[in-house]
C-alpha cells in the first residue's frame, strides 16, 4: 500500500520558462490548500494563485492544476504547480512541500505509481522512459505508438491464444486415455506456429532497427589512405578528423552523430585495415573490426586510383561475410584521378563512383533513401532488453512445447505453455520482485 505522498521538479533541470512542481499522493490536496491558502480546488481547473509558506512570505505566482484521484497520472491525487522558470523558485516550493509532509520522489517514482496503481502497463512505462530520452522522430514515433499501447495489444493477443491452447490441453490432460489424435497436435502446433512466427517477426525487426531508438551505426572502412576520414568529414561539414596522405593516419576509432532527416545515424570512421606490426596500429584495427560488426550500414571505400591489393581483398571478405546482415555501400573513391583499379574484383557489389568533393551529397542520398524504408509503421518494435528477453524466453518456451508434443508428453507441454504465458506476460506485468522494478524505474529521470 502506498501511503505517503512525493514531490519533485518535473520539468527539465535548466532555464526555462516555467517549472512545474508535481506532487502526489493522500496529502497532495491538503499540501496545495495550505500553501496557496484556499479552501478548496476544483479539479482540472487552473488557478492562479500566490504561494505562501508557513511565515507568509511570499514565494510566487504560480498556476495550480488539481487532478483528483484516480483521474491522474497516478492514479492519486496530484496537484502541479507551474511556477515560474528557473529551479531556484521551482525549490523553494520544494522545501515548503516537504515541510508540509510530502518527501522526495525517486527517479521515476511517479511513473512507477501509475504502473502500480493499475494505471499503465509496464510496456507504457518503459515507452514513457525511452522518449524523455528520445533523440530523433523516428524513436519520437515509435514510442508514442507503445504509449499508445499497440505492443500490449500484440502481447494481450498472443497471450490469450496461449491461454486457449493451456485451457485445452489441461481438458484433454484429465479425459484422453490414449495419445492425441494426430490431427489435434497438428491444430495445435499450427497455432504455436503462428504465434512464435509473430515473436519471431517482431523479434527480427527490433534487431535490425535499433538504430530506429538508439540512432544507426554507420561504419566507414576501408584500406589505409582511401579517404575515410576526408568522407566522415564532409558528411559532418568540418573537419572533424585528421587527413593526410600518410597511410595509417587514422589510429582509432571516431564516432559523431548525424541528424538526416528525421533519421539519427552515429557515424564512425575507422583505421584504415591492413597487415600491420605496429602494435598500436593492431590495436586501432581492432577496432575497425568490431565497429564494424556494431555497424547496421557499412560504407566500404576503395581507391580507384590505386590497383586492387592484398588489404583490399581482405576488406572485401569482410564485406562479404556481412553481406546478408547488414547494409553494404560500396564506393570507388577518388574517381577523379585516373583509374587504375579492376571493378571485376568487386563481384557481389555494385561500386558507386565518388571522390571527396561529390560524396558527401551521394553518401548522404544513400543513407536517407534507405533510412526511410526502414521505418514501416505497421511493424511492432521491442525497445528494451526486458523485452527482447521476454519475447525469447517465450520463444525458447514453445519451443520445447513442440517437442514435448511430439513426445505425447501433455503434463510438460502444459508446463511449457504455462512458462511461455509468464514470459510474454513479463513486457506488460511482470510478476517480479520489488527490487527488480525499483531497478527498472530508477533510470528514469526526476520527476517522472
Ligand atoms: N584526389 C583525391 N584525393 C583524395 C580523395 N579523398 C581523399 N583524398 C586524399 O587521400 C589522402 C588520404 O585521405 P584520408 O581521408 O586521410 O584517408 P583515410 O582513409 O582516412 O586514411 P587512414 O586514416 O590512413 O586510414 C589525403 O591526402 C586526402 O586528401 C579524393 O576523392 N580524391
Ligand atoms: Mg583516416
Amino acid at each position: 500500500m502506498i501511503d505517503d505522498t512525493i514531490c519533485a521538479v518535473a520539468t527539465a533541470h535548466g532555464v526555462g520558462g516555467i517549472a512545474i512542481v508535481r506532487v502526489s499522493g493522500e496529502e497532495a490536496l491538503n499540501i496545495a490548500l495550505k500553501l496557496t491558502n484556499k479552501k478548496s480546488l476544483t479539479p482540472r481547473y487552473a488557478t492562479l494563485s500566490t504561494l505562501k509558506d508557513s511565515n507568509n512570505q511570499i514565494l510566487d505566482e504560480a498556476i495550480v492544476i488539481y487532478f483528483k484521484a484516480p483521474n491522474s497520472y497516478t492514479k492519486e491525487d496530484v496537484v502541479e504547480f507551474q511556477c515560474h522558470g528557473g529551479l531556484m523558485v521551482a525549490n523553494l516550493v520544494i522545501k515548503e512541500i516537504l515541510k508540509l509532509g510530502a518527501r522526495v520522489a525517486k527517479p521515476g517514482e511517479f511513473t512507477k505509481r501509475a504502473f502500480l496503481n493499475g494505471r499503465i502497463d509496464l510496456s507504457k512505462a518503459e515507452a514513457t522512459m525511452s522518449l524523455i530520452e528520445a533523440k530523433s522522430e523516428d524513436a519520437a514515433l515509435i514510442l508514442a505508438r507503445q504509449l499508445k499501447g499497440e505492443l500490449k495489444e500484440f502481447v494481450d493477443e498472443l497471450r490469450e491464444k496461449l491461454v486457449e491452447i493451456l485451457a485445452f490441453i489441461e481438458v484433454n490432460i484429465d479425459y484422453a486415455e490414449e495419445d492425441l489424435p494426430n490431427s489435434l497436435q497438428d491444430e495445435i502446433k499450427q497455432k504455436l506456429s503462428f504465434i512464435s512466427n509473430k515473436l519471431e517477426k517482431s523479434l527480427n525487426i527490433s534487431k535490425s532497427r535499433v538504430g530506429l531508438i538508439d540512432g544507426f551505426k554507420v561504419a566507414i572502412v576501408g584500406k589505409p589512405n582511401v579517404g575515410k576520414s576526408s568522407l566522415l568529414n564532409s558528411l559532418l561539414s568540418y573537419d572533424r578528423a585528421i587527413i593526410s596522405k600518410i597511410a595509417g593516419t587514422t589510429r582509432d576509432t571516431i564516432e559523431e552523430s548525424l541528424k538526416i532527416g528525421s533519421h539519427l545515424v552515429k557515424i564512425v570512421d575507422t583505421a584504415g585495415v591492413r597487415d600491420s606490426k605496429d602494435d598500436i596500429e593492431k590495436i586501432g584495427i581492432q577496432r575497425s573490426l568490431d565497429a564494424i560488426k556494431d555497424a547496421q550500414i557499412i560504407i566500404a571505400l576503395f581507391d580507384q586510383s590505386r590497383a586492387v591489393d592484398d588489404s583490399d581483398m581482405k576488406i572485401l571478405n569482410i564485406l562479404n561475410q556481412y553481406r546478408d546482415k547488414k547494409k553494404i555501400f560500396v564506393l570507388l573513391n577518388k574517381n577523379d584521378l585516373e583509374s587504375k583499379f579492376d571493378k571485376k574484383k568487386l563481384t557481389n557489389f555494385t561500386p558507386i563512383s565518388t571522390n571527396t568533393k561529390t560524396s558527401q551529397k551521394i553518401v548522404l542520398n544513400l543513407l536517407k533513401e534507405y533510412l526511410d524504408t526502414q521505418n514501416l509503421d505497421q511493424d511492432i518494435m521491442l525497445i528494451s532488453q526486458n523485452q527482447i528477453g521476454a519475447v525469447q524466453e517465450t520463444l525458447n518456451a514453445i519451443a520445447e512445447a513442440k517437442t514435448n508434443m511430439d513426445e505425447n508428453e501433455l503434463e510438460l507441454f502444459a508446463f511449457n505453455i504455462n512458462e511461455a504465458i509468464e514470459s510474454i506476460t513479463k513486457i506488460t506485468k511482470p510478476f517480479q520482485r520489488d527490487e527488480i522494478l525499483d531497478k527498472m524505474f530508477s533510470n528514469f529521470c526526476l520527476g517522472k
